[in-house]
């Protein structure tokens, strides 16, 4: 299906390929809740264009830049799957600044699809791999070139202080279709304050590794690639693991309106686990596993949450309570992870 091409994407695409005039197709990507992306296909080969979300990312150069150094690393090294590649604008820089908006443009990766559940306790391990390994790949970047794109990004006292002035503000009087859930959310708080404990030496990690942000390869069903760089941070190993665990664990997305249909796969959780354990070569317990995924889960709920309240200034809505059906969603898939035992 091909889409209107609005008028600043016919500029875009005039810029980056000046020569193409006709048999242009655009058509709308619905991953992702804060960019916004399009494939693009026209007779030189297909891309992926983004406009980059810069409310979140404030600094779309120095986070191109930390996209050009991971790009420029996993080439390098033993890296098992395909990296991003970045097209230049003619000018040669990475991205473009266009009356305001800024784009950049990717090889279009072929022969691939996102899926958005994990189906299978095999998928699970090879996507819990496919991060790890990233992860440890990226690692030979030395930590100071990777500049911070979005200050606290995983710090949860910062999270929860956000929460805290968004419910005392209640700027859009959302709060009293939120008490309930509040209260429910409260009863994880000095878990979520506890879990700095549980954190090991700081690392460059992904900060983003959900389903939707692999590429499997449409013949083989394997991981072709691990896509969306955007928020590689200097972190802890676990806010990776804990986010795997929210994802790959649940029998349905975030955005599932029908809690009863949710439930905790416990076959995933062992595979996340053992991928981990495997490429790390660590034996770690099943009970830090756990809280990490308790944790990371509780912290998105509270993202979520602090977003409706603050009147969805933050995540991509398709309606308008989709963040608290989301808040609910995460909530309950917590406790479903609660009442799992080893
Ligand atoms: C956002 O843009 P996207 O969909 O890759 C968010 C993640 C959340 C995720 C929840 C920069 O990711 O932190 O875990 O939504 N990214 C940012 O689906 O906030
Ligand atoms: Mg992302």
């Amino acid at each position: 299906m091909n889409t209107e091409i609005s008028p600043i994407i016919a500029k875009v695409i005039k810029l980056y390929f000046p020569k193409q005039i006709e048999n242009i197709h655009v058509i709308p990507i619905k991953d992702g809740l804060i960019n916004q992306s399009f494939r693009l296909e026209i007779s030189s080969g297909i891309y992926v264009l983004q406009q980059i979300n810069t409310t979140i990312f404030t600094t779309p150069s120095l986070l191109m830049a930390n996209i050009e150094s991971i790009a420029e690393i996993l080439s390098k090294n033993d890296y098992p799957y395909e990296a991003l590649k970045v097209v230049k604008t003619k000018k040669g820089t990475s991205y473009l600044k266009l009356e305001n908006s800024f784009w950049r443009v990717f090889q279009y990766i072929q022969n691939t699809n996102t899926i958005h559940r994990v189906q299978s306790s095999d998928q699970a391990h090879q996507a819990a791999e496919a991060f790890a390994l990233f992860n440890q790949s990226i690692n030979a970047i030395p930590s100071e070139r990777i500049h911070t794109i979005i200050p606290h990004f995983h710090d949860t006292h910062f999270r929860l202080q956000e929460f805290k002035k968004a419910i005392k503000l209640d700027k859009e009087n959302r709060l009293h279709l939120c008490n309930n859930i509040i209260q429910k959310i409260d009863t994880y708080i000095s878990e979520v304050e506890s879990f700095n404990q549980l954190l090991t030496a700081p690392m460059l990690i992904h900060g983003d590794p959900k389903i939707s942000n692999l590429l499997f390869c449409k013949t083989s069903h394997q991981v072709k690639a691990v896509i969306d760089w955007d928020t590689v941070l200097k972190s802890n190993l676990w806010m990776d693991v804990g986010d795997m665990i929210r994802s790959y664990c649940s029998t349905q997305t975030e955005d599932e309106a029908d809690l009863q249909k949710i439930q905790f796969i416990n076959e995933h959780f062992f595979a996340v686990c053992d991928a981990i354990q495997e490429t790390y070569k660590n034996k770690l317990s099943y009970e830090i596993f756990r809280k990490a995924g308790l944790v990371v889960t509780i912290i998105q709920a509270i993202r979520f949450l602090t977003d409706f309240l603050k009147g969805d200034q933050y995540y991509r809505i398709d309606y308008p309570k989709h963040n608290l059906t989301r808040t609910l969603n995460q909530v309950y898939f917590a406790e479903q992870l609660q009442k799992v035992k080893n």
